[in-house]
């Protein structure tokens, strides 16, 4: 009999005056039926004592997936850069971004939105070349899910092992031209360019210590299907394991 699995996501929530519901935090893992338990409360401690904080909702959801369907792929090669200031970072992540074909405007329409959105739970998906956003999916954003390592210890910390699991999988689709992102976590600065050339490439800082702007930007192509890409992130589930 084959093995089964489950996937395992949580999201964390509080109702805030200003913003109605403000994200706390998410996770997605995929474990098998002897991990659940360890799974939920490894989820349930990341949604507590959170920085962004304090969860008056959390909600986590337990869900057999066909392990039939299951994809593997290898991480993305891990490279990290260490700039003097948050301008000479990004300026950086510009760079490279412009090489593998993202436009100026696209990457001006990029900076300004996690520059200034403090609530966003999902990814926002925009054209490389026109920087327009195609998904409507408003601060909800597309969440990438069923993602996670086959192995479980891999010698990373929680936060770049969950982030390098998730941009491999985003960099497998040939949809994706290339992914930015920074946290939007008050206390973590580093963020991460990344593709299935140049890697997994840690920026550091990308932001201001402090701030709670931040979030993910999948550039796509013009070839985008759009249905089948975000079908892909949102439900095709993905274990990553080096070859
Ligand atoms: N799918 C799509 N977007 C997501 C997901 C997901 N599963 N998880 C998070 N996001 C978006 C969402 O807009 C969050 O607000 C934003 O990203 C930031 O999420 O190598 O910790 O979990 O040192 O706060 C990158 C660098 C850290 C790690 C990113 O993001 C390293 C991080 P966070
Ligand atoms: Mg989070
Ligand atoms: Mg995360
Ligand atoms: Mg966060």
């Amino acid at each position: 009999m084959l093995k089964a699995y489950f996937s395992i996501r949580m999201r964390a929530a509080e109702r805030s005056p200003e913003l109605g519901e403000k994200h706390i935090s998410g996770g997605e893992r995929i474990g098998s039926k002897s991990q659940i338990e360890p799974i939920v409360s490894q989820l349930l401690n990341k949604a507590s004592n959170h920085p962004r904080g304090d969860a008056d909702f959390i909600q986590i959801t337990v869900e057999k997936i066909a392990c039939d369907r299951i994809l593997y792929m290898p991480p993305l090669e891990v490279t990290t850069v260490e700039t003097a200031s948050i301008e000479d970072g990004r300026s950086e992540a510009r760079k490279i971004l412009t090489s593998v074909g993202v436009s100026k405007h696209a990457l001006g329409v990029a900076f300004h939105l996690l520059g200034s959105i403090q609530n966003l739970r999902g990814a926002i998906i925009l054209n490389s070349k026109t920087g327009l956003r195609l998904d409507d999916r408003g601060l909800k954003g597309i969440r990438v899910s069923r993602i996670d390592w086959q192995d479980a210890n891999e010698n990373l910390n929680e936060r770049v092992r969950e982030a390098l699991a998730l941009a491999s999988k985003v960099a497998n689709s040939p949809f994706t031209i290339a992914e930015l992102c920074w946290s939007d976590d008050p206390d973590y600065v580093t963020g991460y360019v990344s593709n299935r050339d140049i890697g997994y490439v840690r920026i550091t800082p990308l932001k201001m210590e402090g701030c709670e702007s931040g979030g993910r930007i999948f550039f796509v192509s013009d070839e985008v299907e759009l249905e089948s890409y975000i079908n892909y992130l949102e439900r095709v589930p993905v274990l990553i394991r080096r070859d």
